[in-house]
């Protein structure tokens, strides 16, 4: 008798414009960590939970955007860091919501904390849980939390 293995759920994580600079942007808000040390975070944890990740950074909302679509019936779910976009973007969020995939939003700083522009979110209506201000700590709890939902 021939058995399918089940295929691995593959998450996407995302990260938007700035997020680059980690490490040596403004590490007493956004942390210690580059992006390197976030991404290698993020497949220590992923490995740990049976998931894969795709960890992607762009500075371009287009690009986000595509890359949204893209995801829609291939990966499991999306995790996001849109970084400024977050406050601005009408069409990230209708990506987000074509995509018909739990999204977790999660920032490194504490944005409550921070100037009240930052307080807006146009990605919270369609996330099924907000994270911010664990720091790179935030991208691990959301891969667990998002790792529980798509096996459920
Ligand atoms: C990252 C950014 O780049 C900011 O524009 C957001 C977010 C906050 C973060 O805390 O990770 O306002």
């Amino acid at each position: 008798m021939v058995r399918s293995v089940p295929a691995t759920p593959k998450i996407l994580v995302l990260n938007g414009p700035n997020l680059n600079m980690l490490g040596v942007r403004e590490p007493t808000i956004y942390g210690k960590d580059t992006l390197a040390d976030v991404e290698a975070l993020c497949r220590k944890t992923a490995k740990g939970l049976g998931v894969a990740v795709d960890f992607r950074q762009s500075n371009h909302e287009g690009e986000l955007v595509t890359w949204i679509q893209e995801a829609r019936g291939k990966m499991a779910g999306i995790v996001i860091n849109a970084g400024a976009y977050t406050h601005t973007s009408v069409a990230i969020l209708d990506a987000l919501s074509l995509s018909e995939l739990p999204v977790i939003e999660v920032h490194l700083s504490n944005v409550y904390k921070r100037e009240p522009f930052r307080h807006k979110s146009y990605i919270s209506p369609v996330a099924r849980a907000v994270l911010c201000g664990f720091g790179a700590h935030g991208y691990a709890l959301a891969l667990e939390g998002l790792a529980k939902m798509v096996k459920a």
